[in-house]
């Protein structure tokens, strides 16, 4: 196998395997914002990428698709279980996300999170030039950048975290809290989304293995002397190209005015756009909405909510309960509120193409971001991206990465009912000329802060740490 000099480790990869016209089985590279940031990088540097196809037990040879070198890792259906379902999705996701569902810890799950992630290791050292650089991705893969090391002391480890790291007295829980922190260790360049969550990585690195920290940089003691890590935020983006050329196309502003129609065109559009998850606080403001309607301060002839959720991790019991609470409290509310003509909670449980996604967008008079925790909340930049002639609210939580750079968003904490009561009536009664002052800095701020230029300064202190020597004692 021929080895390249940029590579990028992911659970999974950017392709998924669907049926062509003629039943045939092809593979359709996804449209995520990762790929979209990597691909010049990729392709400018003769890349790879290693990641989970997406099905249990599915063995394959590295493969190219559209235009990527695909190095697939496969999972037996166990290792789904135990490493994806089990360990990412239900010990380090709820825990990262100040366990707002409770952390399950089962020593089986951890042993198939070491294993699954040695094998990521492999492949990613296997595919890597002499003196290059591996980018690993994220929660599922936290081990690997050390055991890289161990592999392939002479090249350069980025490591990226896309979800929050929590604060001292949740992160102690882990039974396994040093293993994980020596594991990302192992990178030259720990990148997180909010300086918040890289002060609790290095307080946690201080607190457990006593490693000296100074501002962003840790020194890491090694057999022959010590090397610097360098931990810092670099806030995630969108590609803001397809949104933007999305949002000016004619057939899909028709689109935007077609689906104000069919909801009995309401004076008002609120829009929510999640994963079903537990952390995007879905029910939270399906509450403070429902109170509105119930006191008759919203009236449903005047004001829709739509919901889209698209399905996520069916297979995880907690994800199966928030399905069952949000679906009920959906049912309850349109059952006593809604018209013949009208509704109170469009809720959809799909996945929608993105030419969908911005018609949505740019039908919603207010986006509702109201996440109990998250790491950015991409949903929240792709909606202002969209809104080109700088009208319509944003709602942000304050609990999200997004908050960070989204000044002018109406910001609320979502725990608190009233609070959100009140931010949802500020961005619906709000007057077009400060809808306008705000939107025009929030766009101002995502359209200059895209993902390329996320990738470019991850990457820039990647090569700078590429050129520092290592100090012997
Ligand atoms: C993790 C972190 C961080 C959703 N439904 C549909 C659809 N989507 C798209 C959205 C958006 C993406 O999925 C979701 O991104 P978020 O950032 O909102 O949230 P997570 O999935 O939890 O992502 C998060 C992110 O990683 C990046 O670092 O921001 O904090 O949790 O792009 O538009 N897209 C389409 N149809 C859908 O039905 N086409």
């Amino acid at each position: 196998m021929t080895v390249a000099e940029f590579v990028v480790v992911a659970n999974r990869l950017p392709v998924d395997r669907v049926h062509g016209p003629d039943g045939e089985e092809i593979w359709r590279t996804s449209p995520g914002g990762l790929v979209a940031a990597l691909e010049p990088v990729m392709h400018s540097v003769d890349g790879a990428w290693v990641g989970w196809p997406g099905q249990a037990d599915l063995e394959l040879e590295p493969f190219e698709a559209g235009g990527l070198r695909l190095i697939p890792v496969a999972l037996s259906e166990e290792e789904v279980e135990e490493y994806y379902e089990g360990f990412a999705n239900d010990t380090i996701w709820p825990l990262y996300h100040d366990v707002i569902a409770p952390p399950q810890y089962h020593r089986e799950w951890w042993e198939a999170y070491v294993t699954v992630n040695r094998r990521f290791a492999e492949a990613a050292a296997s595919a890597v030039a002499q003196g290059g650089t591996v980018w690993v991705h994220d929660y599922q893969l936290q081990l690997v950048p050390e055991m890289v090391r161990a592999l392939r002391p002479d090249v350069t480890i980025g490591y990226f975290h896309h979800i929050p790291f929590p604060a001292h007295g949740l992160y102690a829980q882990l039974p396994w809290r040093d293993q994980v922190l020596r594991g990302l260790l192992g990178a030259d360049v720990i990148g997180f989304q909010r300086t918040q969550d890289a002060s609790y990585f290095l307080a946690a690195v201080r607190r457990r293995l006593r490693h000296e920290v100074k501002g962003s940089n840790v020194t890491v003691p090694e057999e022959d002397g010590t090397r610097t890590v360098l931990a810092k935020a670099f806030p995630i983006s969108i590609d803001t190209v397809p949104y933007i050329e999305l949002a000016a196309r004619p057939d899909i502003q028709a689109r935007a005015a077609e689906i104000r129609e069919s909801l009995g065109n309401p004076k008002k559009i609120l829009l929510g756009v999640d994963r079903l998850d537990y952390t995007k606080g879905i029910r939270h403001r399906i509450k403070a909405y429902a109170e509105l309607v119930a006191q008759g301060t919203l009236n449903v002839e005047d004001v829709t909510f739509v919901q889209v959720a698209s399905p996520s991790r069916e297979r995880v019991d907690s994800y199966v309960q928030l399905r069952d609470e949000i679906e009920l409290s959906v049912g309850r509310l349109n059952g006593d509120y809604d018209t013949m003509g009208h509704t109170a909670i469009r809720y959809l449980h799909q996945g929608f193409p993105r030419e969908e996604m911005v018609a949505l967008y740019l039908a919603a008079d207010v986006m509702l971001v109201t996440a109990l925790r998250d790491g950015m909340n991409l949903v929240a930049k792709e909606y202002v991206a969209t809104r080109r002639d700088n009208r319509g609210v944003l709602v942000l939580s304050e609990f999200t990465g997004a908050a960070d750079e989204l000044r002018q968003a109406v910001r609320v904490n979502p725990h608190d009912i009233e609070g959100l009561k009140d931010a949802i009536m500020t961005a619906v009664q709000m007057p077009s000329a400060e809808q306008g002052r705000r939107m025009r800095a929030l766009r101002k701020r995502v359209l200059e802060h895209d993902v390329n230029a996320w990738s470019s300064s991850f990457l820039s202190a990647l090569r700078a740490a590429q050129n520092k020597p290592t100090s012997s004692s």
